[in-house]
C-alpha cells in the first residue's frame, strides 16, 4: 500500500511541490468530511449571495471556498489564488513559489440530492512581482500539477505532475490517500459519450452533425450503437473519462448569447485537460488544444472536448469541415 507521501518522494518531484500537493490533498480529506455529513454537517440549502459568474451560492460552495483560501494561504509556497467563486484574484504569500486556481465544489447543482460533487485544483508558477490578474494569465501548459478530488462513494483524487495520471482512494481509516492506479489510461476508442442533452438545439453545426451520427447508431455512419451518460459535474464525468473511457463535451451553444461557453478554463478546462492528456487522451475546443490556449481573462470559458483520442479526433474531424 502506497501512500500519496510516498509516491510523491518516489517520483522525484522538488519538495515544495509535494509539500503543495500534501495540502491540496489536505483540503480534499476535509472537504469530503464536509461532504459526507450532509444535513447534519449543516452544509446544506441555499446560501443568500451569489458569486461573481450571478449563480446562486450553495452552503457548502462557500464553505470549501473559504476552507482552501485559508489552508492555502497558510501555506508559505503559495503566492496567490484564483477561485471560481472569487471575484478577484487574492495575494497570499510574498514569497510563495505557486499559484493556484480551483473549483472548491465543481457540480454544486448536486449537493442538494446527494449525487457527485468533487474539487478542482490547477498549480501554476508564480512569476516574479506583484499578485494580479496577469500573474495568472499563463497556459496549461505551464501548470506543473493538477488534481482533481470526486466526493462519490469513495473519496478519489486524481493527479498529476506531467509523469502520467495517478488515481488515489481515501483511505477511512487513516484519512490518507493510497494509490490505487499509478499509471491511468484512457482507452483510445469509446462507445460513451456524456453531453447535456437539452442544449441540443443551440449548438452549432459541427455538434449537430457529431451527436446525430452517434446517436443514429448502428444504423448511422458510424455502424455502431452509442451510450450516453450525464453527471452534471465535470469532475464525476471526467472520473468516468478515466476510468473507462468516453467522449465528454460542453460545446458552444446560443442558449445564452451573453455566454456561449460554459466551462471555466482557469479552474476547470486547463486542469482536467492536463490530467486527460497524461492519461493519454485529448482535450480540444473544437479548434485548438486547450492547454494551448494564452488566458486573457481569470474568469474566461471555453468550449470543452476531451477524452478518448481517437473518438476526439473525430468529433474535431466534423469542426474541420469548413
Ligand atoms: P458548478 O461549477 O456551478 O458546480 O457547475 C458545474 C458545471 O460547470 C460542470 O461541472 C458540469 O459539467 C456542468 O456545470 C453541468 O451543466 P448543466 O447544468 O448544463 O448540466
Ligand atoms: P444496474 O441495475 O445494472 O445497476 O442498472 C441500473 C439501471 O437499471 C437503473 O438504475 C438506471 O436508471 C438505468 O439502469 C440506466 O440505464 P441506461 O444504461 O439506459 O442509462
Amino acid at each position: 500500500m502506497q501512500r500519496l507521501r510516498e509516491t510523491l518522494s518516489l517520483q522525484g518531484l522538488p519538495s515544495e511541490l509535494q509539500q503543495l500537493i500534501l495540502t491540496l490533498a489536505d483540503c480534499g480529506v476535509e472537504i469530503s468530511q464536509l461532504v459526507r455529513g450532509g444535513a447534519l454537517a449543516g452544509v446544506l440549502g441555499v446560501a443568500d449571495s451569489e458569486n461573481v459568474q450571478g449563480e446562486t451560492q450553495k452552503k457548502l460552495d462557500i464553505i470549501a471556498n473559504d476552507l482552501i483560501k485559508d489552508k492555502l494561504g497558510a501555506n508559505p509556497l503559495v503566492k496567490g489564488i484564483a477561485s471560481e467563486e472569487e471575484t478577484d484574484v487574492v495575494a497570499a504569500n510574498t514569497d510563495g513559489q505557486y499559484l493556484v486556481c480551483f473549483d472548491p465544489l465543481d457540480g454544486s447543482s448536486n449537493i442538494d440530492i446527494n449525487s457527485l460533487v468533487g474539487t478542482i485544483f490547477s498549480v501554476l508558477p508564480a512569476p516574479q512581482g506583484e499578485v494580479n490578474e496577469a500573474a495568472f494569465m499563463q497556459p496549461g501548459t505551464n501548470q506543473p500539477c493538477a488534481c482533481y478530488i470526486l466526493y462519490g462513494p469513495a473519496t478519489v483524487m486524481a493527479l498529476t505532475t506531467g509523469q502520467g495520471t495517478q488515481m488515489y482512494s481515501l483511505d477511512p481509516a487513516s484519512n490518507e490517500f493510497v494509490l490505487v492506479d499509478e499509471q491511468v489510461t484512457v482507452p483510445a476508442q469509446t462507445g460513451e459519450f456524456a453531453i447535456n442533452m437539452s442544449n441540443q438545439r443551440f449548438w452549432q453545426a459541427p455538434m449537430q452533425d457529431y451527436i446525430a451520427d452517434l446517436i443514429s447508431g448502428k444504423e448511422g455512419p458510424r455502424g455502431r450503437n452509442f451510450n450516453m451518460r450525464w453527471i452534471a459535474a465535470m469532475v464525476g464525468d471526467v472520473h468516468r473519462v478515466l476510468s473507462r473511457g468516453g467522449l465528454f463535451t460542453y460545446p458552444q451553444d446560443t442558449k445564452n448569447p451573453d455566454k456561449p461557453f460554459k466551462l471555466r478554463l482557469m479552474y476547470e478546462a486547463n486542469p482536467m485537460s492536463f490530467l486527460v492528456e497524461q492519461a493519454g487522451g485529448k482535450a480540444s475546443t473544437g479548434y485548438e488544444r486547450i492547454m494551448a490556449i494564452e488566458p486573457e481573462q481569470i474568469h474566461q470559458r471555453v468550449a470543452v472536448i476531451l477524452g478518448s483520442a481517437d473518438e476526439v479526433d473525430t468529433c474535431l474531424g466534423y469542426h474541420s469541415k469548413g
